[in-house]
């Protein structure tokens, strides 16, 4: 049922609100199937704009990673941004944006927000997934305020406003830089791709690295068909002067290939392949569908993500947008401690936050810190509010270029200075979700009774559900991740995804500690043996998800 209201705009009633749109832990990701259900993006964007802060006159970003569904998207987001009353909408060139070119857009622009279509590392396509992220003024994910109250609009919605006839109709054409009228909506197509290379420019000596790779250091980076491809060429190919297909897989599209955009061991394992089992890269880096993760790997050596923030905090002065020090760094519950050491002996204040980016915005925009990140392969700073992959890579290079070694002479220097977090992430994906809360609830009742219990030959120290009070605003998160921290200083953490579609992900974290005298050397899944046997042992994770193995180590 349909009546019309102001000049061309449509109020479109809904039989009934939709009751499954709570945002994860970045943004609403569902199947792509699910999001073509009638009404059911119109729906999440109507409450976004009820919510969202200044939308009558505002400016707001929009874009995607290009994955199926993008540019439909768009013109949806840009008729119902019309009807209610946004004065600017930016958008850019194949509707291609990566979350961090959004954030400093949003930034750079002084919009209200921006509106990302992605569902990030989640494969894409008609039977892939689809999602949504909603960030706020600062160009971060919109905090848990925001998201809940996204979540509460939705399930009380009887209808959304929409502006008549197809986008394409008002002049919208994604296929060239131009600008058109939607209504009273200012439509603004650039190019997604200028902005952000800009701001590593100011941030990066590119000269400098444009010498490194000029030398015998080949390069080899995978876009996983997905959207940093046009960044990555322009960066890479263009302006550093890296060889024609230095990066691999540079065209985004629709299904990325039919392939995963994870940038992880299992998933990039072609990238991986070259660097760990070949002898013809010295330097290998992937990014995920939507450009805000890094995989960073070298000749025989890959890095883990936690290592990496810990060496980006340790060297941060030599690439030149860092060079007079960091006001403090931050990463997610589940990272491994190597940055708080970095960060003792460099005496700056260190953070832990809950896992998802918005946790780190209201740090970054108090200033009290620089750097931050999370083990899930995402390293950013305080240049935009989102994790960054180009911008991760960029800094490793900087500090090759610099340092004039390997990445495998940086990871053991660097062990051998501040002693070595061997850290494992156990993934079992899409498991039965009786079977995982079954699992997550038992850990938990059980846990006022495991302290002071053997584990591992350990002793029990802690054993909690991680919550947090933010620091800045004094915002309270319960519930963000079981903890099992040992005497000897290592730890378990158990915790279920939120960015999943196919029933429940289990992520098991590992980490122990081995300081700089101790062996540096070992492979990670032997020196976490016992606590990956224990914790199997005490949460019967293999009878109880029916899997052997997980589906992705990290
Ligand atoms: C995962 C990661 C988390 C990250 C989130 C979004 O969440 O573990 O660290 O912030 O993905 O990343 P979860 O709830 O599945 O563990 V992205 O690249 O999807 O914006
Ligand atoms: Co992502």
């Amino acid at each position: 049922m349909t009546n019309s209201s102001a000049a061309g705009v449509r109020q479109i009633a809904l039989d009934h609100p939709f009751d499954d749109q709570k945002p994860g832990t970045s943004g609403l990701r569902k199947s792509s199937r699910q999001f073509e259900t009638p009404h059911y993006l119109e729906s999440f964007i109507e409450a976004v704009f009820q919510v969202l802060p200044g939308v009558v006159g505002g400016t707001l970003v929009v874009g995607g990673d290009g994955r199926y569904g993008n540019a439909g998207a768009i013109g949806v987001i840009a008729r119902m941004a019309a009807a209610h009353g946004v004065a600017k909408l930016i958008t850019t060139t194949g509707g291609i944006l990566s979350t961090p070119a959004a954030s400093h857009l949003i930034r750079q622009h002084q919009a209200i927000g921006g509106i990302i279509l992605s569902a990030s590392h989640n494969p894409g396509g008609p039977d892939g997934d689809f999602g949504v992220k909603v960030n706020g003024a600062n160009g971060g994910p919109a905090p848990e305020s925001i998201t809940d109250a996204i979540y509460g609009a939705t399930k009380t919605l009887s209808g959304y406003r929409i502006l008549e006839g197809e986008a394409e109709a008002h002049g919208l054409n994604l296929a060239s830089p131009g600008s058109c009228n939607l209504g009273t909506l200012q439509l603004e197509v650039i190019d997604g791709v200028d902005d952000y290379v800009a701001l590593m420019q100011r941030l990066f000596d590119f000269d400098q690295i444009a010498g490194l790779l000029k030398g015998n250091f080949p390069v080899a980076f995978d876009a996983m068909h997905a959207v940093t491809g046009p960044y990555a060429a322009r960066i890479f190919e263009g302006l550093l002067g890296a060889p024609a297909g230095t990066v691999r897989n540079g065209k985004p599209l629709e299904d990325f290939g039919g392939g995963h955009p994870d940038p992880n061991l299992t998933y990039a394992h072609d990238l991986a392949d070259l660097l760990l089992k070949g002898d013809n890269y010295r330097f290998g880096a992937a990014c995920d569908g939507d450009g805000d993760r890094n995989m960073i790997l070298g000749h025989n050596c890959f890095v883990n993500p936690s290592d990496s923030l810990a060496v980006l905090t340790a060297n941060a002065k030599l690439a030149p947008g860092y060079a007079a020090g960091l006001a403090g760094v931050a990463r997610s519950m589940p990272t491994s401690a190597a940055a708080d050491v970095v960060a003792k002996e460099l005496g700056l204040p260190c953070f832990e936050t809950p896992t998802g980016w918005k946790f780190f915005g209201n740090l970054l925009d108090a200033g009290q810190i620089t750097l931050c990140g999370e083990e899930s392969f995402g390293t950013g700073s305080d240049h935009i509010r989102e994790k960054d992959g180009l911008w991760a890579v960029l800094f490793w290079l900087q500090i090759l270029a610099q340092k004039q070694c390997s990445v495998a002479d940086v990871m053991a220097n660097h062990w051998g200075s501040f002693g070595r977090h061997y850290y494992s992430r156990h993934d079992y994906e899409a498991i039965a979700s009786d079977a995982a809360h079954g699992l997550y609830d038992r850990i938990k009742a059980m846990q006022p009774a495991l302290l002071g219990q053997n584990f591992a030959g350990r002793s029990i120290s802690t054993a909690d559900d991680f919550s947090y009070t933010d620091p800045v605003d004094g915002a309270v998160s319960t519930g963000q991740g079981l903890r099992l921290l040992l005497n000897d200083g290592s730890r378990v953490v158990l915790r279920l995804s939120g960015t999943g579609t196919q029933g429940a992900t289990l992520r098991v974290y590992l980490e122990s500690y081995v300081p700089a005298t101790g062996n540096l050397h070992q492979d990670p899944q032997l020196a976490l043996g016992d606590l990956i046997t224990a914790i199997d042992q005490l949460a019967e994770i293999k009878t109880r998800t029916g899997m052997e193995h997980p589906t992705v180590i990290t």
